[in-house]
């Protein structure tokens, strides 16, 4: 019997820990993102803005074609590294992924079927980013295609 209480009072301060560290949490909501992919566009929406912090981004397909969301820190899409020799795993005029410096490369959603939605969560802090779709099929690649967005993060 006294083993039993033990156990219990030992539950109820790991539930009560549990609802501070929610509570904590709750304090810095996330900034919530919801960013719309098509043939061939990439709409954030409310808008292509969010305050510094956690930042995350429901990512849903609403075309035919599978799509990704890929975000990394640049000013603009030109100034992205771009293939520029056929033959490579990437067709010319897609985005050179992987000479972007890692510290610039914020992360991906991978690939988002038709109809789905892959939630990706980010910290960001204040600056210009990029989003954008790379996938290579059929059609093209996508980045080609115009598939990417400027987002600004403030402070
Ligand atoms: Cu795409």
């Amino acid at each position: 019997m006294v083993k039993r209480t033990f156990g219990v009072v030992v539950t109820m301060a790991l539930v009560v820990a549990f609802v501070s560290a929610t509570d904590a949490c709750a304090a810095r909501k996330p900034t919530v993102i919801t960013v719309d992919l098509s043939e061939f566009t990439i709409a954030p929406l409310p808008s292509a803005e969010a305050k510094a912090g956690t930042v995350r981004m429901k990512v849903t397909d609403k075309g035919t074609l599978t799509h990704e969301m890929v975000l990394v820190r640049a000013a603009s899409e030109t100034v992205l590294p771009k293939v520029t020799s056929a033959g490579g795993e990437r067709t010319v005029g897609a985005v050179d992924e992987e000479a972007i410096p890692e510290k610039d490369t914020m992360g991906e959603t991978g690939d988002v079927k038709a109809g789905k939605t892959v939630t990706k969560t980010f910290k960001l802090r204040p600056g210009k980013y990029v989003m954008f779709c790379n996938i290579d099929d059929a059609s093209g690649n996508h980045f080609s295609k115009g598939m990417s967005m400027g987002f600004v993060v403030t402070k």
